[in-house]
């Protein structure tokens, strides 16, 4: 692949449709950090960094990430010919620490430039061969047991393939018992809390436990594995983990504890595509099913999420909802749509959607563009 000539950050302000809310805290304007790489031919290579604008999900910001990638990341790639996005990947891994997501998305439009590059899909270049992916959604938490009651049932009308809702302490089994009592039996049903759970709560997650749930996501913090063991072992449901799972590593730390059995996968979590490669290759070796996580993506995002969840252990349901729920009017064109609970795979070139540059332009606050020395 030829040199990127030079990089161009964009931080956008883009409204979601409705408050997100988790057990940490809620989104309501989506900060959004647009990385694009610009070649030599006139080709350009896009990701955006899932960071949000509080450290509620991981340490990472939107402005950390800006930090990162202006003072690190970019620098390096623009200071050194990088042949293979995997090759940026082995040194970016090394030569700094943290910034998994802030690295994400620069090694992300990084290969969506090198698709872009040998005219084939993003999805084609990981090797993904599923033509669609199934399409799940994560609803966030809401006022009253009634309220959820009535979002799920919308959603299984809908035809999403899998419900997932956001619970915390206090905030659980009342919830969890309406969303079951209205999802449909072959609806598969699961529940997400974000890192806010502790073993104090044993009696609440036994009773969780009883509900039929397909996963119960990440009950306990981050660098819990240990606990995380403790649990499952205690519980018949699986346990995903999401924010626990930040490398390979961490997968086979996962296998030698047995601190759950699915991995949910976000590439701005681990660093990118090809960290997610190899944990997707790592899972299947040890038959762990894995399935792509959201981060309230904009439709670029989703693109990369979409070409990742085409390999062929993402065989569970992914958060890869269509635009319409997150977004007014998305800077995609046109706009991600479901049709039959599933989300197609682009086959044009790279990421293979189109962007709306007009209106990135009016959402812009603000820019920065750095060139090869
Ligand atoms: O834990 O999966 C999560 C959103 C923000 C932070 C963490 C999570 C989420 C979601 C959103 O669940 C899923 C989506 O993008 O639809
Ligand atoms: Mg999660």
């Amino acid at each position: 692949m030829p040199d990127v000539a030079c990089v161009v950050l964009r931080e956008i302000a883009l409204r979601l449709r409705e408050p997100f809310r988790i057990a940490s805290g809620v989104t309501d304007l989506r900060r959004v950090l647009l990385v694009e790489l610009r070649g030599h031919d006139g080709e350009s290579g896009w990701a955006e960094c899932v960071a949000g604008e509080s450290p509620n999900y991981s340490a990472e910001t939107i402005d950390t990430a800006w930090l990162a990638i202006t003072q690190w990341v970019a620098p390096l790639l623009l200071t050194q010919p990088w042949p293979l996005a995997t090759q940026f990947d082995a040194h970016v891994r090394v030569a700094f620490k943290g910034h998994r997501m802030a690295k994400a998305a620069v090694e992300m439009a990084l290969w969506d430039l090198a698709a872009r590059h040998h005219d084939t899909s993003l999805a084609r270049l990981l090797g993904g061969n599923r033509p669609r992916v199934e399409t799940g959604i994560s609803i966030g938490m809401q006022a009253n047991p009634d309220d959820l009651a009535a979002r799920v049932q919308l959603a299984g009308r809908e035809g999403y393939r899998r419900i997932k809702v956001k619970i915390r302490p206090g905030e659980d089994l009342a919830f969890v018992e309406a969303a079951r009592a209205v999802c449909p039996p072959d609806l598969p049903l699961s529940v997400d809390a974000n890192a806010s759970y502790s073993f104090d709560d044993l009696d609440t997650l036994r009773r969780l436990d009883r509900l039929g749930l397909r996963m119960i996501e990440q009950p306990f913090g981050e660098d819990d594995l240990v606990r995380h063991a403790r649990l499952q072992r205690e519980l018949e449901t699986d346990i995903c983990l999401d924010e626990s799972i930040t490398s390979v590593e961490r997968v086979e730390d996962m296998v030698a504890l047995a601190s759950g059995r699915i991995i949910n996968i976000k590439p701005g979590r681990v660093g990118g595509h090809t960290e997610s490669r190899a944990i997707h290759d790592r899972a299947a070796a040890h038959h762990i099913p894995v399935w792509c996580g959201g981060m309230l993506e904009t439709g670029i995002g989703r693109a990369h999420n979409v070409a990742l969840a085409s390999l062929h252990n993402f065989s569970l349901p992914g958060d890869l909802s269509p635009s319409a729920r997150y977004w007014d009017r998305d800077i995609v064109l046109p706009p991600w749509t479901m049709r039959e609970g599933c989300l197609e795979v682009p086959e044009g070139p790279g990421i293979g959607v189109a962007l709306d540059h007009d209106f990135i332009d009016d959402l812009t606050q603000r820019t920065i563009t750095m060139d090869r020395a």
